[in-house]
Order: structure tokens, then sequence, then C-alpha cells
């Protein structure tokens, strides 16, 4: 792996002195938000892990190396090339590096990097996961495989509706990955507080996530730890309109015949477009505080 992963010094110097460092993705840049958006995101998101005194590292595969760390220029060449930049997950990495060309890695992508270098806690907006009628489609995101494996926690806003929450609830069980709520007994919905199902447990402060890591890597229980931090109120949206742009971009996205990767970035599209905008400003605004939460937790893990 040495060969191929370039961490960015602050990132090494950090590690090495036993400062806090957050993981950040880079699909979301790319695939996830429009151009400048996601550039003025993607800096807010850094700008918010460091004022919380962690180090943030945004990860991205660039001309031949995993990168960990990315600079200025770096996160602003991902947010302008857009969906030229590859989506990245796991079966993707060894392509991608072999012809040095742009990935953006998705949660999965993230995750390996992450643990490669070290970092313990990532932060994004939402994790991938089985996508309603996979029961025909097989859609099953490699996100979730990864948490099954992969030793670094990841806090999103929960589950986007446009997966099929129930199913993908019952694959982490299967999988051996914890769902925690932050403040919540109930699994936030990524725009939505509420989506009528439950996380496994309750968690009232950034401590008490802390030290239950720190116990499940130290028992040997490998894998990763979804951290479900709902929507600020005031960033939540209605969920009738929601479930309504929901169902029409599923059925556009089977109407157009999309499938594969390219399923959650259209349906993501769709969703913003239906909502005339509004789902992007509240996306926003559930990364900023998901990472100002997983700075917290970096905090307490390492005491
Ligand atoms: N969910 C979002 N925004 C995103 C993604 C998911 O609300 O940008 C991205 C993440 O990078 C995630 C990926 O890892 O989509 C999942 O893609 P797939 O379903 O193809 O595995
Ligand atoms: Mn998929």
């Amino acid at each position: 792996m040495s060969n191929y992963i370039d961490i960015k010094p602050e990132v090494i110097q950090a590690l090495q002195n036993n400062r806090p460092v957050v993981a950040l993705e880079s699909t979301i840049i790319s695939h996830g938000m429009p151009y400048p958006k996601n550039l003025e995101t993607a800096l807010q998101v850094e700008a918010v892990v460091r004022a919380e005194s962690a180090v943030p590292a945004t990860i991205a595969l660039i001309n031949g190396k995993i990168k960990v760390g990315l600079n200025r220029e770096e996160i602003e060449f991902l947010a302008k090339k857009g969906r030229e930049v590859i989506k990245t997950s796991r079966r993707d990495i060894p392509y991608v590096l072999l012809h040095k060309l742009t990935g953006a890695t998705t949660v999965a992508a993230t995750m390996i990097a992450a643990e490669s270098a070290g970092i313990k806690i990532f932060a994004t907006g939402g994790i991938g996961g089985v996508h309603r009628g996979a029961t025909e489609t097989f859609d099953i995101s490699a996100d979730l495989q990864e948490l099954a494996q992969t030793n670094v926690a990841v806090v999103c806003a929960g589950i986007k509706s446009i997966l099929d929450l129930g199913l993908t609830l019952e694959y982490l069980e299967t999988m051996g990955v914890p769902v925690l709520g932050y403040k919540t007994d109930e699994l936030p919905a990524f725009y939505t507080r509420k989506s009528g199902f439950k996380v496994d447990y309750k968690m009232e402060n950034p401590q008490e996530i802390a030290d239950l890591l720190k116990i499940k890597w130290a028992t040997g229980l490998d894998g990763g730890v979804v951290i479900a931090n709902p929507v600020p109120k005031v960033y939540a949206l209605d969920e009738q309109i929601m479930n309504k742009a929901i169902e029409q971009a599923l059925a556009e996205q089977q109407k157009a015949g999309i499938k594969g990767k390219e399923s959650t970035p259209f349906l993501l599209a769709k969703v913003k477009e239906l909502t005339s905008g509004q789902s992007l400003v509240s996306n926003i605004e559930l990364v900023l505080n998901n990472a100002r939460l997983a700075a917290r937790i970096a905090r307490f893990l390492i005491k």
C-alpha cells in the first residue's frame, strides 16, 4: 500500500503527535453536488473540522496515488471536473491507480484509504445502502461490505430514502455493524429527522461514542460503525414533499434505464431538481453538522 498512498505532511504530523484527524470523502464533491456549491461546501467542511481543533483529510485518487489530505487546487479540480472524475469505490481503485486517472472516493474507498493512513473517523452526508427494488436488481452499495470489514466510523445524516431503509438496516445487522443515533432513537433519513425506523442505540455525547469505538476495536471486532446524526431542525425538509420527489426520481430512473454506479448520482440530481434546490441547502448543512460531530468524537478518540 505504501507505494500508492500519499499522506499530506500536515496529516502525518497530526497522526504522529496524536492529534485528532477527520477523513472526508470526495464523491460528494464530484458527483454529489453541482459546481460551485460543491467547492464552497468542501472548503467549508474542512474549516468546520479545523474550528473544532481537528485536522481535515479529504481523500481522492490523483495521478496514481491515493491522496489523504488535499490542497485547495486539488479540491478545486475535483469540484470543477465534476462527473468527468471517476466515481471510485473499492473495485475501481486498482484501475484508477494503474492509469493515473482522477478518482473521487465513495464512502467505501474513503474508509479503505482512511484505515491505511490510520484515521479512525470520517464524516460525510449519506452512506450508500440497499436500493429500493434490490430484490430484483441486486443493487446494494459496496459501502455496506466496507462497513462490515474496515475499522473506520462514519458520521452521516442517516440513510437517504432513495434507498430501502429497512433492508439496509437488515444488511447492517447481518454484517455486525452497529447503527448509533446521536441524541436520537430514530434513524434519521438524511433530509428529514424521522424515518419510522429505530437505530440500534441512542448515544448521548461524543465521548460515549468514542468510548464505544475504542471498545469495539480493542475487543477485535473488526468493521465500521454508522453514527447517524439528524439534520439540524431548521434545515430539515418536509417529509411529504421529499417522498413525492423521491418517488418521481425513482420513476424517472427506471424510465431512463439508469443502473449501477450511475444510480445514486442520478437520483441525487433529480431530487435536487424536483425540490428546486431546497434539498441542496439541507444537504450542505447536514454535511457541516456531521463534520462538527466527527471532529468532536475524534478529540475523544485520541485520549
Ligand atoms: N449519498 C448521498 N450523497 C452522496 C453519496 C451517497 O447522499 O454523494 C455517495 C457517497 O460517496 C456514497 C456513494 O459512498 O454515493 C454510494 O454510491 P453507490 O450507491 O453507487 O455505492
Ligand atoms: Mn449501486
